[in-house]
């Protein structure tokens, strides 16, 4: 076969693998002569066709053979001729890898994780898609209570399967709803989470992030609320001249409410937290909302308030973070700026610990 010399000497003469390929196209393509003899064979006789079949497939394998062998012998040679062209110089400086940041609202978290676990609070958790039994309901908010539209709830427009509203939970009180049904008393944890109103301004995002805290057990009083607050916000601010201002207050699910102030000291202008609020040169900033647990909520938890007591408080994480580390715009949070995240996020290895202190920057 004259054509199958050719084709070998061809292959074997290819010095790039654009031209082993246009010598398969050739050869094995659907134009290719190798392709056209195989399609003679059908109308060949019998005979014929042995005699002549062999011959056929055997020049078709030798053909692939030569390609696969040509391509490799080609690769291998681009692969020496690149291997002596590039170095590496092991003099320049290592280039900087790209390193991602706490955010400053899980770090946050992980501090109050932090303080209240010293105080044996554990850390509970429930959806944040809830039915209005657990975030309204079980509060003494019911159907008709003023605060439910004061919540701006985000509604889904179906209910459940048996026939709750679903929303998006307005706050984290649900979780310890759920966690009194499921666990009972005593109880002490703190909830953490997202929480969702439709509301957005510079100081309001539709989502935001709120702790509470619960605890229940046999004569709690206002006195276990006023030290757990103090000790609390002396941890988390890290300063001991720390000043509480108790005020009386309404929520439907605490009775009585009370309302927290610390006090803060002008320095250059700028809200510090610590110091006696009444002081010159101070002020007093509400940070957090607390109370002794209601009877009717105690109940709602499945539990007799005749022998279970508790206290409860809430606050913002954002706002804590805000005031702890000094950002002045809520939105930027939740921008995804990597230079703002530069800016003020944490090491992920600086993980807060009391000894260490529970904001320690790296
Ligand atoms: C605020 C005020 C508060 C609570 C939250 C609570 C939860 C249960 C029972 C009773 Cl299960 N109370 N939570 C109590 C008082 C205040 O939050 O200003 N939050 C941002």
């Amino acid at each position: 076969m004259e054509q199958l010399e050719q084709t070998l000497a061809a292959i074997a003469a290819a010095d790039t693998p654009d031209l082993v390929e246009a010598i398969r196209v050739s050869a094995l393509g659907k134009q290719g002569w190798v392709s056209a003899l195989l399609k003679t064979l059908g109308a060949m006789t019998p005979d014929l066709r042995q005699s002549e079949g062999p011959k056929i497939h055997a020049a078709r394998e030798s053909v692939t053979a030569a390609l696969a062998e040509r391509k490799a012998s080609l690769e291998a040679a681009a692969l020496d001729a690149r291997l002596a062209a590039e170095t590496v110089d092991l003099s320049l400086p290592a280039s900087e890898a790209l390193r991602g940041s706490v955010h400053p609202i899980s770090q946050v978290m992980d501090e109050l994780a932090e303080i209240f676990a010293d105080m044996g609070f554990a850390v509970a958790s429930g959806p944040e898609i809830e039915d209005d039994w657990h975030n309204f309901t079980a509060l003494n908010m019911p159907e008709t209570h003023p605060a439910r539209a004061m919540h701006d709830t985000f509604y889904f427009p179906d209910k459940d399967a048996e026939g709750r509203s679903m929303l998006l939970r307005t706050h984290t009180s649900p979780v310890q709803i759920r966690a009194m049904l499921k666990q009972g008393a005593p109880l002490r944890i703190i909830a953490p989470g997202r929480v969702y109103r439709s509301d957005s301004d510079a100081t309001h995002t539709p989502m935001f992030h709120q702790i509470e805290g619960l605890v229940i057990d046999k004569g709690i009083h206002l006195g276990h609320l006023k030290w757990t607050l103090e000790t609390f916000l002396k941890a988390f601010f890290e300063r001991d001249d720390i000043v509480l201002r108790l005020r009386p207050s309404y929520f439907p699910f605490t009775e009585p409410s009370v309302e927290v102030d610390v006090g803060y000291t002008l320095v250059n202008g700028k809200r510090v937290v610590g110091g006696d609020g009444d002081a010159a040169d101070g002020g007093w900033m509400e940070v957090l909302g607390s109370g002794m647990v209601n009877r009717k909520v105690i109940a709602f938890g499945g539990l007799d308030p005749d022998e279970w007591q508790g206290f409860a408080f809430g606050t913002g994480v954002d706002r804590l973070a805000m005031l702890k580390y000094g950002m002045d715009d809520l939105r930027a949070f939740f921008d995804g700026d990597a230079r703002w995240l530069g800016h003020y996020g944490f090491a992920a290895l600086d993980v807060p610990t009391l000894s260490g202190g529970v904001g320690a920057r790296a």
